[in-house]
């Protein structure tokens, strides 16, 4: 998902922290990049020159050169304003005082209605909620046995007659209220374009439900295309947001960031792949924060907070900071980290990690040997490495039952990790007040600082 267009951001934040103080030009240079990286992810254009214009006034106001830290605050800001831009706020249902509260799903052919009405009637029943899925494209006779299918894999009923679409729609109000299903979820038929007759029919059936939620779904992989369709849904519909689907095929993130802006209506859902899981609400600040590179802190947080210990994840940080960062207490973290789960899903979502190791395949059984080594190593060598010569390999590589290659390995790894951490750093004089001064200053990103962008 916008993998083009967070490489870019990348880019561009990790030469804004290498300056040492921004100037108005370095600020500027900065925006130009941002501005083509996104005209390149097919942005609109109108859309990209306010979100320049916006940000470079308060990076201005910002008064940057006496910030403690101006790449951060300018990181800051660019992610604020792509909350903005993507809508703020995420949607929050209301129910409908008197149910059922009906949802109905237009788009063009092949854009993922079908799908996304079982996967949003998944959803709902998360909710704690009775939906019912109501088939109402009969165009293709294969429309209706197709939802059944996912309905089935959803477990919620699907309502549906061979009669018309308006009168599936009427029937399907009085047997919501028959079974006691208080959310209807109306799939209705696509057309290759927007013609009179696919307008008319949905019309038609809108107007026979009265629907609480009137979505488009969109297939973000068409960009601009996706844009314009909203337009001219938006202009005959009166829609209420956009599902917008096959996000894990978009790569640029067009029509995600142009939507809200031109359209005037936020994105309600997103869909991220075939499997009915693969769905959920629109979140624009994770979104945004996946955008910029920094990975999708929120969910990270979220799985942490269940395990993460934050006493010995503050006291890590701080020895990180400080340059004190031992193998003691990179096992501390190991175990941490073995507590959260696998290890492929959690590396993917942390900031600054080199795509190299994002991608690397990690096995988590790899994890034991390195314990077993730090293990059998004294708490001398354990805080400095560097006193490990042949004869204490040889004895540590015995005691853990690996190789002596291995012990290297471990030991390398470990010099790198070091050195990549301060690499990482937003550079010097930028820590936090009382931070200063030490050891050169340098600072190491921390759940803390990254909160701080949000
Ligand atoms: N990768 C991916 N595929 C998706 C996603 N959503 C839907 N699809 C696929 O897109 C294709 C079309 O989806 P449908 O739900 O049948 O689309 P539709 O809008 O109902 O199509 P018509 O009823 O013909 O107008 C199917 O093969 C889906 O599996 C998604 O988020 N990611
Ligand atoms: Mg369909």
């Amino acid at each position: 998902m916008f993998e083009s267009l967070s490489d870019r951001f990348e880019g561009i934040f990790t030469r804004l922290r290498g300056r040492g103080r921004l100037g108005e030009a370095e600020v500027d240079e900065a925006l130009g990049e941002i501005r083509l990286a996104l005209l390149e992810a097919d942005v609109n254009l109108a859309v990209v020159r306010r979100f320049v214009s916006q940000v470079r006034e308060r990076c201005v106001g910002a008064d940057l050169s006496k910030s403690l830290s101006p790449a951060q605050q300018v990181i800051k800001i660019v992610n604020e304003e792509l909350v903005a831009i993507l809508g703020g706020e995420a949607l929050r249902i209301t129910y409908a005082s008197q149910p059922p509260t009906v949802v109905l799903l237009a788009g063009l052919q092949g854009s993922g209605k079908t799908t996304a009405a079982a996967k949003l009637s998944r959803w709902f029943k998360q909710q704690g909620r009775q939906p019912l899925l109501v088939g109402a494209d009969l165009q293709r006779p294969a429309a209706v046995e197709q939802l059944r299918v996912l309905g089935g894999q959803a477990g919620v009923t699907v309502f549906s007659e061979p009669t018309d679409p308006v009168s599936v729609a009427r029937r399907s109000l009085e047997e919501a209220q028959r079974r006691g299903r208080d959310v209807l979820i109306v799939d209705t038929a696509g057309r290759l374009s927007i013609d009179e007759a696919l307008m008319d029919e949905v019309r038609r059936v809108s107007d026979a439900l009265h629907p609480q939620y009137t979505f488009l779904v969109v297939d973000a992989m068409t960009g601009q295309d996706a844009v314009a369709t909203a337009e001219a849904f938006h202009a005959t519909l009166e829609l209420d947001g956009v599902v917008l689907t096959k996000l894990d095929g978009d790569a640029r993130g067009g029509a995600a960031l142009s939507v809200k802006e031109v359209v005037g209506r936020p994105i309600a859902f997103a869909s991220t792949g075939e499997k009915l899981g693969d769905f959920d609400t629109f979140y624009p600040d994770r979104m945004a924060s996946r955008i910029l590179g920094m990975g999708d802190m929120l969910t990270l947080i979220e799985t942490a907070e269940q395990h993460y210990d934050e006493e010995t994840a503050t006291r890590a940080a701080e020895r990180l900071q400080e340059g004190q960062f031992t193998l003691e207490d990179f096992l501390e973290q190991m175990q941490q980290i073995k507590k959260m789960g696998p290890l492929t899903g959690i590396l993917g979502m942390l900031p600054g990690l080199p795509k190299e190791m994002k991608n690397a395949p990690i096995d988590d059984g790899q994890l034991g040997q390195v314990e077993a080594i730090i293990r059998s190593m004294t708490p001398g060598e354990r805080r400095d490495p560097t006193i490990v010569n042949g004869s204490r390999r040889l004895r540590i590589a015995n005691g853990s039952g690996s190789t002596t290659a291995q012990v290297n390995a471990l030991l390398k790894q470990f010099k790198e990790m070091q050195r990549m951490m301060k690499g990482v750093g937003v550079g010097k004089g930028s820590g936090r007040p009382g931070k200063k001064g030490k050891r050169g200053g340098r600072v190491t990103p921390s759940l803390a600082d990254l909160g701080s962008l949000r």
